[in-house]
């Protein structure tokens, strides 16, 4: 039997005070994140994206097997944007026009999206989240993944709360089928796309569906507190 150490948390005890002021705090910060569907084309420096990302990575996983990838596209491949864009809308245009029921079309209604997805070759950075199905053992054998969309699932809420954080905007994409990102991006076997997040600023003028998030008393039941 191997053996498997644990070493000391190096864990920052906050005071209660901190504590509150924090929670507080993080919560006002992240109310006032939207899904953004228009994005100015103005550059965000790569450093800030490696910083999001490198944030992502820190999610808990399923056995700790990390079953993420992120592919950072840029602008400097307009081919590339112009081909995703492309197939995205071929595969919306589809489902808009026929592949979504009715009810899924209504429930959509509010948010005002329909099959066109300029953001795709505006925004200054495409994120594709792709989920490893499975792992690839150094012996090239494959490994079974515990958990891997809800793990992914986490490491892209991580990702969001961190393009909010650093002052930028997202939305959560998913073309469906989506497989052809796959394709496109040369991803391997074991992957899976995920996600996608068009990363930057909102364009000037930029507008958001005027919905609202349930109370307190309506996402929490308390028992004992
Ligand atoms: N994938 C489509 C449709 C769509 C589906 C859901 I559920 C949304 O919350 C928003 C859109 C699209 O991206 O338009």
């Amino acid at each position: 039997m191997v053996e498997h150490p644990h070493i000391p948390y190096q864990f920052t005890p906050l005071s209660e005070e901190e504590s509150r002021r924090n929670a507080e705090n993080f919560y006002r910060l992240m109310d006032r994140r939207r899904s953004c569907r228009f994005f100015s084309d103005k550059d965000v420096p790569f450093e800030i994206i490696e910083h999001i990302i490198h944030t992502a990575g820190t999610s808990p996983s399923g056995a700790h097997q990390q079953p993420w990838t992120y592919v950072v596209i840029g602008k400097e491949d307009m081919e590339l944007r112009r081909k995703i864009r492309e197939a995205a809308e071929e595969e919306e245009r589809i489902s808009y026009e026929g592949r979504m029921s009715e009810e899924w079309l209504e429930a959509l209604a509010p948010l005002g999206t329909d099959w066109q997805k300029p953001f795709l070759e505006t925004a200054p950075y495409l994120v594709v989240v792709f989920r490893q199905r499975y792992g690839i053992r150094e012996d090239g054998e494959s490994k079974k993944h515990y958990y891997s969309s809800e793990s992914v699932g986490i490491s892209v809420g991580l990702a969001i709360a961190a393009i909010h954080n650093a002052g930028l905007v997202t939305l959560t994409h998913t073309p469906s089928p989506m497989n052809f990102l796959k394709k496109i991006l040369g991803r391997p076997e074991n992957e899976v796309p995920f996600v996608v997040l068009p990363i930057g600023y909102p364009a000037t003028g930029a507008t958001v569906p005027d919905i609202h998030r349930k109370p307190l008393d309506e996402i929490m039941v308390t028992k004992g507190v």
